[in-house]
């Protein structure tokens, strides 16, 4: 398994997680960061690597049809946890270790936050198994950095209803308001309970105000020297 390092130097990496519940706007935040990253940052040259959970590569995308598909859903959350956990093991074995230890930005659309959540709320599986599940799964690895995007889960179902049209709803989007009024609990008890790694951000603003806030936060943690114009390492 990947061992990462937890508090990189200036030569590492940077690993940032985005979650909240559906709709909330994580792709559309991931997207516009990345861009400003891009753009003339360091990490334009070190790299900006954006990606996904459950997925990010072949086989955890595979992963991802099953269990979003609902086909796993007869497990239980604790076999549904096992499911995600196995995508995230290959994922970072494949995917986010190799792109911190070169020294890349990682955008990651969800992460270990997501099976807390999801596959704890409503009496779902036992929170310690999940932890110890979480700890073999990552090891040393840990954001540095995660954008907890909040908003009412009616608003969120409604975004994301309208994004699908005629489509049908996946196996977590067709679960009941209040599963996902306890996930929109759930992802705030994470980030009061880790403050130095999670900000909160209100998602119900508009995007280009989103933005600017997680911009904020990522030169204020991460691009201090840069923004300073002082040489950077
Ligand atoms: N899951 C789990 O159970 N356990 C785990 O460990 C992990 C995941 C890792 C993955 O689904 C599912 O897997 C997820 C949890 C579960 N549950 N579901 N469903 P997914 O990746 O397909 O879906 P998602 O993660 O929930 O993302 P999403 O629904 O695609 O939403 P989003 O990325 O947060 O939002 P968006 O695509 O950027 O925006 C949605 C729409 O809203 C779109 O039309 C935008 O134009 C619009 N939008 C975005 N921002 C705004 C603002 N600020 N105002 C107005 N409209 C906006």
């Amino acid at each position: 398994m990947t061992v990462c390092i937890q508090e990189p130097g200036l030569r590492d990496g940077r690993f940032i997680t985005f979650e909240g519940g559906e709709g909330a706007g994580k792709s559309t935040q991931i997207r516009l960061l990345a861009e400003r990253l891009r753009q003339g940052t360091p990490y334009a040259v070190r790299g900006v690597v954006v990606t996904r959970e459950p997925g990010g590569t072949p086989l955890a995308e595979k992963l991802r049809g099953v269990i979003l598909s609902g086909a796993a859903r007869q497990f239980g959350p604790l076999g549904e946890a096992l499911l995600f956990s196995a995508a995230r093991i290959d994922h970072i074995d494949r995917v986010i270790g190799p792109a911190l230890r070169r020294g890349a930005f990682v955008l990651c659309d969800r992460f270990a936050d997501s099976t807390r959540a999801y596959q704890g709320a409503k009496g779902g599986a036992d929170p310690a198994l999940l932890l110890a599940m979480e700890k073999v799964a990552l090891g040393k690895l840990a954001p540095n950095l995660t954008f907890i995007l909040d908003l009412p889960p009616e608003v969120g179902l409604e975004r994301a209803r309208r994004r699908r049209g005629e489509g049908e709803a996946d196996r977590f989007e067709a679960e009941d308001l209040a599963f996902h009024a306890q996930l929109r609990d759930k992802f705030l008890e994470i980030a009061a309970s880790e403050p130095q790694r999670c900000r909160v951000i209100d998602a119900t603003l508009p995007p280009e105000i989103v933005a600017d806030a997680i911009w904020t936060t990522v030169c204020e943690k991460f691009l201090k020297a840069f923004t300073d114009g002082k040489k950077w390492a």
